[in-house]
Formats: structure tokens, C-alpha cells, sequence
């Protein structure tokens, strides 16, 4: 059985090997993005049994996405092949000293195209966490609706339930993702919103003022996400702030996010206490920026454990 199970698109990413506007760049290094398949890949690499679906087009570019998650020791037994649409693809364009900007060719991919008739229930109910994202809910009617049907059915079978609400702009309005957002934080057992997310979401960007709403909405743990600052993390029975650890020269944010919710997740299934399940999402963010790609800097558990200086580095 697995611990994890989660669901959303992936997709393609061509990382340009040169700064400046996408004209003028030659080269372009492949890989994959996708918050749901960061958090599965983050998660595999700590040792967790997780699986992670999609629909992907009957293409290269979605037999590579594939290849790659099960190369990283994820389950993609339940992935859904789309005849007739196309893998989604992704582009960043970088510039010295900021974070990269993305632009999506996924409009209509096979992904947005998933519905809930894609859904294992039995597969999704063996689980002990399903993990969703707001990005699901922004691609179509019927990706919101495989999406709520999961969270329904997996709740009513005592699998806790994982939302990162990932607030993407580019992909629905935010008067759209407020109201749909809201609506999955309710059925949602733990939660990971950014302070950016607060305001949009609650009208607040105050950690506690935001967990206490969150709270009242029925979640059980809620972690607030505060950048390079750490954490603001809370339960039902303890509040407390975790700093987070310092990186002096990031090198790719996109992704941090994911790493950190796998990272409190792997606490959470290892039964750790909150504070140290802020720490070890802390340092599995932090770990995420020093690498380009949104998943290739994911660490170990020995990587990690070294990051956070409780094991000793033999380094020859
Ligand atoms: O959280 C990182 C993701 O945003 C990135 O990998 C791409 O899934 C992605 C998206 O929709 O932006």
C-alpha cells in the first residue's frame, strides 16, 4: 500500500541555459515540473512508498514524464494515457538575480482533460494521505470534479486529506480560485498556504491570524508557508514559529514549496512532532532552491539529515 498518493499535471519543462528573453535563447536544458509530481518525487527520495497519476498524451514528451517519475522509485501504475490530447509543456525565462518567469502551453493537455471516471478509488483509498493542489482545480470542470470526488471519497474512508492551495494567476482568476479554494480547504485535513496566498484567500498575511481561520474552518494542521524566514506551523493542541534555514545564494525557488509540504508530510508519517515536522519541511525547502529545476535539488534522507547537520558528513 502506498503512504502517499497524489494527482495533477505534469508537465514538460524546457530551463533555457541562458538569461535574457526567450527570442534570443538557443538552448534549452528538458526536464519536468509539476507540483504534484515534486511533492511525489521529494517524498519517494525520503524513503516514502507514493504514487502519483496523470493523464498524459499519447507522446514522447508524456512517455519521458513518465519515465522520469518512475525512475524516481514513484508508483505510476495508475497513470491514464489520452488518445487524443497532448502532453502540457512549460517554459521559464531567466534573468540574473530574479526568479525565473513561466509560461504554460498547456491549455486543453491531456491532464486538463482528466475527469473523475481516471480515478482508482480502491488505489486512492488504501492510502494514508492523498495529497491535491489548487493548480487541479484551476485546469477544467472536470479536473475540479476528479478532485472532489477523490477528497470525498477518501475522506469517508479515513484518508487524511493534503492541500497546498498553489495559487497560479496565470491559469483562473482570483475571485475563482478564492471561492473553489475555500471550498477544498474545508474538506481538507492539513494545509499549506504562503502568506501571499493568506490575503487572497483569508484577508489577512498574519501566520497566526490566518491558522486560527484555518482552523475554524476544520483543518487539522496547518502550516503556513514564510519563505526563507521558516515556518508558522499549528495543530489542534500547539502553535510554533521554525526558522527556517539559511541558503546565501538560491538559485531556484520554483519547487521550494513542494519540497517543504514533502517534507512536514514525511514528519507527519513518521510520526515526528510538529516542531520537527517544521524543520524537516524547512530544510527540504531550503535544499529544493540550491539546484535549477523544480525537483532536481530535492534531497535524500541522508542528504537532509545532513543539511540539518544530525548526521556527520564523510565527504572522502
Ligand atoms: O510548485 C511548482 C510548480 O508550480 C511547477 O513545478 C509547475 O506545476 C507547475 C505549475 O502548474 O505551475
Amino acid at each position: 500500500n502506498m503512504e502517499v498518493i497524489t494527482f495533477g499535471e505534469s508537465m514538460v519543462l524546457f530551463n533555457p541555459d541562458s538569461t535574457g528573453p526567450l527570442r534570443y535563447v538557443h538552448n534549452f536544458n528538458k526536464t519536468i515540473a509539476g507540483a504534484e509530481s515534486n511533492v511525489a518525487i521529494a517524498l519517494a527520495r525520503l524513503k516514502h512508498r507514493v504514487g502519483w497519476f496523470s493523464r498524459l498524451g499519447d507522446d514522447e514528451f508524456g512517455r519521458y514524464i513518465e519515465a522520469v517519475i518512475r525512475g524516481e522509485g514513484v508508483d505510476v501504475s495508475r497513470i491514464v494515457t489520452d488518445p487524443s490530447n497532448s502532453t502540457g509543456l512549460l517554459f521559464k525565462e531567466r534573468f540574473a538575480h530574479v526568479n525565473p518567469k513561466v509560461y504554460y502551453y498547456r491549455k486543453n493537455s491531456a491532464a486538463s482533460n482528466i475527469t473523475f471516471k481516471d480515478l482508482d478509488l480502491e488505489y486512492i483509498k488504501s492510502a494514508k494521505i492523498l495529497h491535491v493542489t489548487g493548480i487541479t482545480l484551476a485546469l477544467s470542470q472536470s479536473a475540479r470534479e476528479a478532485v472532489y470526488e477523490a477528497v470525498k471519497m477518501a475522506k469517508a474512508n479515513g484518508v487524511l486529506i493534503s492541500f497546498d492551495p498553489n495559487i497560479r494567476l496565470k491559469l483562473w482568476s482570483a475571485e475563482e480560485a478564492k471561492v473553489a479554494i475555500l471550498e477544498m480547504i474545508k474538506l481538507s485535513d492539513i494545509v499549506f498556504p504562503g502568506v501571499d496566498e493568506g490575503r487572497l484567500l483569508l484577508g489577512t498575511e498574519d501566520p497566526k491570524e490566518m491558522i486560527k481561520q484555518l482552523l475554524n474552518m476544520g483543518c487539522s494542521t496547518v502550516a503556513v508557508k514564510l519563505g526563507k524566514e521558516g515556518c508558522y506551523i499549528a495543530n489542534r493542541q500547539e502553535e510554533k514559529m521554525v526558522r527556517g534555514y539559511v541558503v546565501e545564494r538560491p538559485i531556484d525557488t520554483v519547487g521550494a514549496g513542494d519540497g517543504y509540504a514533502a517534507g512536514f508530510l514525511s514528519g507527519l508519517l513518521n510520526q515526528l512532532s510538529l516542531e520537527e515536522c517544521g524543520k524537516l519541511a524547512n530544510a527540504v525547502g531550503a535544499m529544493a532552491t540550491l539546484v535549477r529545476g523544480d525537483m532536481e535539488g530535492f534531497p535524500t534522507l541522508s542528504q537532509v539529515r545532513e543539511f540539518m547537520g544530525t548526521d556527520e558528513y564523510i565527504d572522502r
